[in-house]
């Protein structure tokens, strides 16, 4: 039998055997012995003193909890009155839902039910986490790559650092092919554990990402280093995308990104002189003021140098097992209520209006739908639908639900987020801890844990794959999984007939009929593959690689990549450092894992990284408390003085709160409001990426460091 963790996006898959009562799981490649220590301990982490078991009800102020247990019978029936009483008042748009299937194990269901409640308005912190890399990609492929890590002779990452806990699949695919003599190049400001196993080490300024991949089109196109016949037969934009590159010569670049010209064209010599070479993705190419043009240079990298389908698999959807066919229902929600979806006037790309531009695309290519790749093609724009709840128009969103996730702390602005979850009328969090989001809430339902439920996945559209997860033991008795609770939801408000399925294992038998098959004869297998079109058909609207993007370009944007200098207007003269929130901890994830005893231990406190030399300039010392502010915000942590860090910057952490502090608004959220990053950054315009509306976390933003 076989389950994969979800206790981070690593997805590790793993054998279970439970002869003689105990437990015991193993990895199913030994030769690549993923699974960290947050698995094997997965018993003490699902057992945590404060796991939530039982479905709590608000009786004091919002955001002042006092908490009083109900029934399972008792919430569902009041969240669906009051739920009624928000769509009679303001309409069904005026209900939004922010979700990370990834941890509930039920991707679809929840579209499926704003679908047939009539709002359009979801968002997903996967924004920031592959969900913008994939409508790039989208641009310009027509689906996402994925990598091919067997035949990679050349790895570049633009500042992934990977590692035993840092998903240790990828970690064990580079360390494999760097064995086989495969090359790396790492583009980083920080020394890693990563950028010490690299040929090539670019230390570039933050943010700068975009004008090196600017610079090494322009070396490669300069010098003919491009595959002639590839450009010729299956791109449009060459000559456009050729003008645009001459604008960043290696000298020009070289001065942006704060490395030589000769290290630009050197790279870009190896990275084109490969046979199979990968760009893998990573989240710090999301999250940039010029992520849109970084990604799309990465794009235009891959395809150019003719690696598409070799080290760069472009699959396109699975035609039978799509979760947007089959799952989320979209034609169940009228062309009026798409249109109001809140922000996709200025964001156009990430909504329903972005995604139509591939209609004709997918039904060219046989495609009776239009798929939604990674649940992110058609959100609402998430600072315009905070802004929203908390007032500012375009129209009232009143009633909010938090789906296995950490709303407040996983965005920029903080504290906006905040504001907006005190303006609504209803608050609903499914999680299995009492996080800062559901301290804010006025239902918080418990939700069973990976180890505890069936799955099936894909969990958004993307990988062409059915995959399945085995429980290991039964939920405690009053923790639910998501479907149950979506079910339960559906019934009170009207809409149960487009829910046939009375349990989870009816949901998958009708998924897995696409294949022929049952959930039961399905479950032993970890995988089972879809039908996807043949390599080489591109689903964008020209069928061809558009190196000259014509989506962006209906959408009124620029179709080439560009570098645009990040700006700060908030920054003062006393700010003399950049800062950027990130380099993950191996013993968390995110806002997870800080109430765990085991891993606590080993990451104690948030932890400020700051140059040795920087810290005597400000007289910090190794643990000292500090408080970092930007123009934006403030947060306290304890200086750790690192010689990897790059001179005169600073790097916070993500996703900090400690769970043994006092609750409540008042007291600062179990200190989120004082420790998570959110706190720093704004989700104003001017620190969005243009294209896409998302927040930048990753450089240009000026900060200074006080002694507490
Ligand atoms: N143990 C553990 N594992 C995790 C996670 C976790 O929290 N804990 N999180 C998971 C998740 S959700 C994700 S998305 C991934 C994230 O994993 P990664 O993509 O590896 O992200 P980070 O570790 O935040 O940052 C990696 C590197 O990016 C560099 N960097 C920062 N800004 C820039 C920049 O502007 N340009 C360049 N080139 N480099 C820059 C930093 O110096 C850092 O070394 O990890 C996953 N794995
Ligand atoms: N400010 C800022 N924002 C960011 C980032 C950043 O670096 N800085 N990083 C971005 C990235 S890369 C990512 S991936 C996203 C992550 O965004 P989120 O998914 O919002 O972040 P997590 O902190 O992982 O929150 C997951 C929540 O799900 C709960 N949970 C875990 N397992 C289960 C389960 O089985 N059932 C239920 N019901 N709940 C469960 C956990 O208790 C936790 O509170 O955030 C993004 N947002
Ligand atoms: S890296 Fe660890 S926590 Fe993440 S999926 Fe793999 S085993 Fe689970
Ligand atoms: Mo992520």
């Amino acid at each position: 039998m076989y389950s994969t963790c979800v206790f981070c996006d690593g997805g590790c898959t793993f054998a279970v055997d439970d002869a003689d009562g105990k437990v015991t799981i193993s990895p199913i490649n030994p030769a690549m012995p993923a699974i960290c220590s947050k698995a094997v301990n997965w018993d003490e982490i699902r057992s945590h003193s404060g796991r939530l078991m039982h479905p709590l009800k608000n009786v004091g102020e919002r955001g002042e909890p006092q908490w009083e247990e109900i029934s399972w019978e008792q919430a569902l029936d009041e969240i669906a009155e009051k739920l009624r009483a928000v769509i009679d008042e303001y309409g069904p748009e005026a209900v939004a839902f922010s979700e990370m299937p990834l941890n509930h194990g039920f991707g679809g269901v929840t579209r499926r039910f704003m679908n047939h409640l009539g709002t359009p308005n979801y968002i997903t912190a996967l924004d920031l986490c592959m969900g913008n890399t994939a409508q790039v990609h989208r641009a310009t492929y027509g689906w996402f790559t994925s990598a091919n890590w067997q035949v990679a002779d050349c790895i570049v990452y633009f500042g992934q650092n990977r590692g035993p806990e840092l998903w240790p699949r990828e970690y064990l695919n580079l360390k494999a092919a760097l064995a086989r003599g495969a090359k790396l190049i790492v583009v980083d400001p920080r020394l890693t554990e990563t950028a010490e196993l690299a040929d090539y080490h670019l230390r570039i300024n933050y943010g700068t990402d975009a004008a090196l991949a600017l610079g090494w089109i322009n070396v490669i196109i300069d010098e003919g280093l491009y595959d002639h016949v590839f450009v010729a037969e299956s791109t449009i934009g060459f000559e456009d995308l050729a003008e645009r590159a001459g604008e960043y010569p290696p000298e020009r670049v070289a001065e942006i990104c704060g490395i030589t010209a000769d290290e630009v064209r050197e790279t870009a010599r190896v990275y084109a002189g490969s046979e199979a070479a990968l760009i893998p993705w990573g989240a710090t190419a999301d999250m940039q003021r010029n992520s849109t043009s970084l990604l799309r240079g990465q794009c235009i990298l891959r395809a150019i140098c003719g690696f598409l389908n070799k080290s760069e698999l472009v699959y396109g959807p699975a035609s039978d097992i799509s979760l947007s066919e089959r799952l989320y229902d979209y034609s169940a929600l009228s062309q009026s209520q798409k249109d109001k979806q809140i922000g996709s006037e200025n964001y156009p790309l990430f909504s329903f209006k972005g995604n139509a531009l591939y209609d004709e695309a997918m039904r060219n290519a046989g495609f009776g739908f239009t798929a939604d790749i990674m649940a992110s093609s058609c959100m609402a724009h998430p600072s315009s639908l905070f802004a929203a709840m908390r007032g500012e128009g375009p129209y009232p969103v009143k009633a909010f639900f938090s789906v296995a996730n950490n709303t407040v702390m996983s965005y920029a602005n903080m504290q906006g987020i905040v504001d907006a979850l005190m303006n609504q009328y209803l608050v609903v969090t499914f999680e299995v801890n009492m996080t800062p989001t559901a301290q804010l809430s006025d239902y918080v339902l418990p939700g069973d844990m990976w180890m505890e439920r069936d799955t099936v996945g894909p969990m958004f559209d993307i990988a062409p794959i059915m995959t399945t997860s085995n429980s290991i033991v039964e939920p405690p008795v009053d923790c639910r999984c998501w479907y149950d609770v979506v079910k339960g939801l559906a019934d009170r408000m009207g809409i149960g007939d487009a829910f046939p399925w009375c349990n989870a294992h009816e949901l998958f038998d009708y998924r897995f009929a696409a294949l022929g098959t049952t959930w039961e004869q399905a479950r032993s297998a970890p995988a089972h593959p879809g039908k996807t079109p043949a390599f080489g058909t591109f689903l964008t609207p020209s069928g061809k690689v558009e190196l000259s993007s014509s989506v962006l370009a209906a959408l009124g944007y620029d179709p080439l990549p560009y570098y645009e200098e990040p700006t700060d207007p908030l920054a003062n003269d006393d700010m003399p450092f950049e800062i950027f929130a990130g380099a993950r901890e191996p013993a968390n994830y995110n806002t997870n894992f800080h109430q765990i005893g085991f891993l606590r231990e080993r990451e104690p406190e948030p932890r400020l990284f700051i140059h040795p030399d920087d810290a005597s300039s400000c007289n910090v010392v190794e643990g000292a408390w500090v408080r970092v502010a930007t123009g934006h915000g403030a947060i306290d942590l304890v200086a750790h003085l690192d010689p990897c860090q790059k001179p005169g910057t600073l790097r916070v952490p993500h996703g900090w709160w400690k769970p043994e502090t006092e609750p409540g608004l008042a007291a600062g959220l179990s200190s989120a409001l004082i420790h998570n990053d959110g706190m720093l950054f704004s989700d104003e315009a001017w620190n969005l990426d243009p294209e896409q509306g998302l927040a930048n976390l990753r450089g240009g933003i000026c900060a200074r460091v006080g002694v507490l």
